[in-house]
């Protein structure tokens, strides 16, 4: 592979447009372009960058996917952080990544410069890079790192999972048989860039067809549905709490722009959800108002897709199909033994293509993740006449608010350093629109003080993305404890 296929394939559609905004219109050539120039500018004197770490720090757009392009095209691995994250966050991925750059643009450089130069990080605006000469780029085989995302799990701080620019394919190549991606297609993209459901479902997979993508630069839901009604899209995909957040605004709109917003989402030819569960109520409300049937489907950051409702066939609410193309799923029981019947529980298990090789620089961890070479996702499911159906979560510690994976674990060690806080427990409580709600018991240090939620959420901003700010606050005299005094999480739930 002398050049990434996402890459080559470019050129088949070179004329199409591949990024459209209302002010400007991008072909598959300019991001070929662009990405070349940027792709030099990063090289500088170097002839490969021999998987150097180059992070992103910019909205989805024109920008973002020439950078991306340009990371990959010079040798290095991409690592997309979080818009939204603060300045400790931030410091942790540029630190365990060994980043040594930073694209961004000129609003983002401005928020991490100075973080940047305490750490000794370049920081380059790719929107102030002037076009230049183009230097021969290196030749790369599939089998070179590709990108780090970071994924929190049942370890405090978030792990780095590696992809390879093989197992980037092998991910987007299953999506685009099993959905009939086409060249014809346009998909609003609203999801944040540092996570699969952006990067690899819409971005990667629209790339590889040749199809068009309106970005936005979060989810901008008048101007999405503005867009919706003017025809612009065939496909959408979102997160449950989108779909609970769109059934809201239509209930709420007037009879005509109601029936007009409806008519709009009945023309597209797909809809999917993914990312969280979405519930079955969800999904007929969903059918009820607009005449579509959602296609959901399961996914983890390690692993890209691997089962899916069909795009022909019955979509079943409440269940997440079968195995995608390419993709092996086995279920693992309690016991230790592989399931082989209908209606037994186990842990899903994952192997293909499209799963990555270990987590950044963590080979313990790395090694525990496998089973006899098979991914254990923690996620436990069960095989329902012929389609699985998501059970729930190994780990009590991992909570998904948003479509957002979180650890309990990494809030609770920040909760810690509140100067009142003696001790605390941290779950994820149901929630109709958040799917769960970031919930935290604390015990004070001194009994006779108190402790409000609008206080320790204002406290939490500068310390931990708005997503994982607890919600809902619980000050208790002490924790439920088990025989051996461990903090029995199951029990803190009494407490909300
Ligand atoms: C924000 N708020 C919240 C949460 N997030 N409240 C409770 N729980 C939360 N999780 C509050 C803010 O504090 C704010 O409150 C108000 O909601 C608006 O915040 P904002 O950030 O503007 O919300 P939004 O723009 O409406 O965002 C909601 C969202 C976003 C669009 C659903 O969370 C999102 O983009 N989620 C998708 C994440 C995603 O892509 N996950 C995929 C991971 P106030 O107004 O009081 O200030 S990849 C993955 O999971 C796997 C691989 C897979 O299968 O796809
Ligand atoms: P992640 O890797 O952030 O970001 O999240 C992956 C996790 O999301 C999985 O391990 C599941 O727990 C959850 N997940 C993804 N899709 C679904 C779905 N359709 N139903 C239930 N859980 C899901």
């Amino acid at each position: 592979m002398p050049e990434i296929a996402l890459i080559a394939r470019a050129k088949n559609h070179a004329q199409s447009i591949a990024f459209r905004t209302p002010t400007a219109s991008y072909t598959y050539q300019d991001l070929l372009d662009r990405s070349a120039v940027l792709a030099s500018h990063l090289l500088g004197e170097a002839t490969d960058l021999n998987e150097a770490r180059v992070a992103i720090l910019l909205p989805a757009g024109f920008n973002y996917a020439a950078a991306q392009w340009a990371i990959w095209r010079a040798g290095a691995i991409k690592v997309p952080i979080c818009l939204s994250a603060t300045e400790p966050e931030w410091e942790y991925s540029l630190t365990d990544s060994g980043s040594t750059t930073v694209l961004a643009d000129e609003t983002t450089s401005a928020k991490i410069t100075p973080l940047c130069q305490r750490l000794g990080v370049r920081v380059i605006a790719v929107d102030k890079v002037p076009t230049s000469a183009v230097k021969k780029l290196p030749e790369l085989t599939a089998n070179r790192k590709a990108m780090i995302l970071y994924t929190s799990g049942t370890t405090s701080k978030p792990k780095g999972v590696v992809t390879t620019h093989a197992n980037i394919q092998a991910q987007i190549e299953s999506l685009i048989k099993a959905w009939e991606w086409s060249a014809s297609d346009r998909i609003p993209l609203f999801l944040p860039m540092h996570h699969i459901h952006g990067i690899i479902n819409i971005q990667s997979c629209a790339l590889w067809a040749g199809a068009l993508i309106e970005p936005f630069s979060r989810f901008d839901q008048p101007a999405i549905l503005e867009r919706l009604q003017a025809n612009a899209y065939t496909v959408f995909m979102a997160v449950p709490t989108i779909y609970v957040k769109l059934i809201q605004a239509i209930e709420a709109a007037s009879p005509a722009e109601r029936a007009s917003i409806t008519a709009a989402f009945k023309r597209l030819r797909l809809m999917i959800s993914g990312s969280a569960a979405l519930p079955a109520s969800v999904h007929e409300q969903w059918t009820a108002l607009t005449g579509q049937i959602l296609l959901e489907r399961y996914g983890m950051t390690e692993i890209g897709m691997a089962i899916s409702n069909p795009y022909h066939g019955e979509r079943r609410p409440g269940a997440v199909g079968q195995a995608l193309p390419g993709v092996e799923i086995r279920l693992k029981s309690e016991s230790g033994a592989i399931v082989t019947v209908e209606n037994e529980p186990g842990e899903i298990q994952v192997r293909g293509p499209n799963v990555f090789k270990a987590y950044w620089q963590r080979p313990e961890v790395s090694a525990e993740s496998f089973d006899d070479g098979w991914f254990r996702t923690g996620d436990m499911a069960v095989l329902e006449t012929g389609y699985y159906r998501i059970m729930g979560r190994l780990s009590v510690d991992i909570i998904k608010s948003g479509g957002y994976k979180l650890s309990a674990l990494e809030i609770e060690a920040v909760l810690l350093e509140h100067p009142d806080i003696l001790e605390c427990a941290v779950i994820g409580m149901p929630d109709d629109t958040w799917g769960e709600a970031v919930s935290a018991a604390v015990v004070l240090k001194n009994p006779a003080n108190s402790l409000e939620l609008t206080t320790l959420r204002e406290w939490c901003k500068e310390r931990l993305s708005v997503y994982k700010i607890p919600q809902r606050l619980s000050v208790v005299k002490e924790l439920p404890r088990n025989a051996m005094g461990k903090v029995t999480k199951p029990a803190v739930r009494q407490l909300f």
